[in-house]
């Protein structure tokens, strides 16, 4: 297949063109760089240097003489850029990484509000006529977010939710309440996306992906250059990976709150496989198809404890700071949310237990000395004054 991935520079997109490259698809991706541009703003950068995306395109032609084109520009400032990419590539397969990715940096202030919803909502309005106009048959896999939900007090579905309603019945896509304006600009997209696949046709699915944790254990991934960035700081790091740097330089956890906040898991291995099942099984002409894309849930706390057991095994002596929560989240709330879609096509969990997490915090340990404890501290509250 010829896949096209929107956001190669980064966490996500730059495994997942590797990844695609590897199992012998044509691969090209895109990126502007703006997520180097954001971190530089914020003082923040991943845990190891990475290379230029240009240069680990070559790294990754020598390592394993595959070709990775790259297309250099912004999914939202200009149409006429995406449109020369799409012309010009033809693809048959879209993955949409391309959006800003943070919550907490969606809440920071009204322009990083402005901001976020810019970049996410409009490049994909852009993607979205790009395809429209020139692979009118493509499928678009766009990453979503299971945050699009919020926690309801009532199972979450896969994107649909069948309504009997006042004696008639219809099929609506699932209530949202979404956490942040992050997750706002996530919804906006789904809600575009929906009608795109009434009116015009398109083939898309939306994964609502929990939240991702690990660095990829995929071919290449682990030679020199060819690393992806790996963030623990307050805006661009995830629960999971900033609970292991912290274990790993013996400072307490920073759980937010009591921490009885749940959420869906998975590792960015799986989260290459849901990428896979999706693109060799398309959606239909004229379908919006939700995936719930985790393997597992877990509360905030539970995960906490078995990093400090983890830890603890391995000769770190750690503990976990209930702290001021600087978000406006639910505590002991309900959360049972389907994820069968994917199971059912053929996912295969890496799922997480203490010898997981300490293969993880070994791994990461090499790089102790690069770990910058002022990254710890949340300061972006969602309340403005
Ligand atoms: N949390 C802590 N301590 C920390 C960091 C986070 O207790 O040091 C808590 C948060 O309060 C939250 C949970 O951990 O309840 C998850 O926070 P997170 O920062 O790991 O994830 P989140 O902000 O929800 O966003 C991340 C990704 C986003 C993705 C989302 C999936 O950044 O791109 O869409 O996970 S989901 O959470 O399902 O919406």
């Amino acid at each position: 297949m010829r896949i096209l991935i929107l956001g190669g520079d980064r966490y996500l997109g730059w495994p997942a063109s590797m990844y695609f490259s590897n199992l012998g698809h044509e691969v090209a991706c895109v990126d502007n760089f703006i997520k180097r541009f954001w971190e530089a703003r914020l003082g923040v950068s991943p845990l190891n240097p990475i290379d230029p995306l240009v240069n680990r395109v070559d790294s990754f032609k020598e390592a394993s003489g595959k070709d990775v084109q790259v297309y250099i520009g912004d999914l939202a400032e200009s149409e006429r850029f995406v449109y020369r990419v799409f012309q010009e590539f033809i693809p048959d397969v879209v993955i949409h990484l391309a959006e800003q990715p943070s919550a907490p940096f969606s809440m920071r202030s009204r322009s990083d509000c402005v901001e976020t919803h810019r970049n996410n909502i409009i490049g994909n309005l852009n993607v979205m006529f790009a395809i429209q106009k020139y692979c009118p048959d493509c499928h678009l896999i766009k990453l979503g977010t299971m945050g699009e939900y919020g926690t309801p007090n009532i199972a979450i579905e896969e994107g649909w939710l069948e309504v009997d309603h006042k004696g008639r019945k219809d099929r609506v896509l699932y209530p949202k309440k979404p956490g942040s304006f992050y997750h706002c600009s996530k919804v906006a997209d789904s809600v575009n996306l929906e009608f795109a696949c009434r009116a015009w046709g398109m083939r898309v699915t939306d994964l609502n992906q929990g939240v991702v944790y690990g660095s990829p254990e995929i071919d290449f991934a682990s030679e020199p250059g060819l690393h992806t960035s790996f963030h623990y700081d307050e805006t661009f790091g995830t629960v999971l990976n900033r609970f292991m740097i912290q274990a790993i330089v013996e400072r307490p956890l920073t759980v937010y709150g009591n921490g009885s906040q749940t959420r869906g898991f998975l590792h960015i291995n799986d989260t290459l496989q849901c990428l896979r099942i999706a693109a060799e099984n398309p959606a239909s002409v004229g379908d919006f198809r939700v995936f719930n894309q985790f393997t597992e849930t877990f509360s905030v706390a539970s995960l906490a404890r078995m990093v400090v057991d983890s830890a603890v095994e391995l000769g770190l002596k750690t503990s976990i700071a209930n702290i001021e929560n600087p978000r406006v989240e639910q505590y002991d709330h309900y959360y049972e949310a389907v994820n069968t879609s994917l199971f059912e096509l053929g996912l295969e969990p890496m799922l997480l237990d203490t010898g997981r997490v300490q293969k993880m915090i070994s791994e990461l340990m090499v790089e102790k000395t690069r770990i910058n404890e002022k990254y710890f501290a949340p300061k972006t509250k969602w309340s403005f004054q």
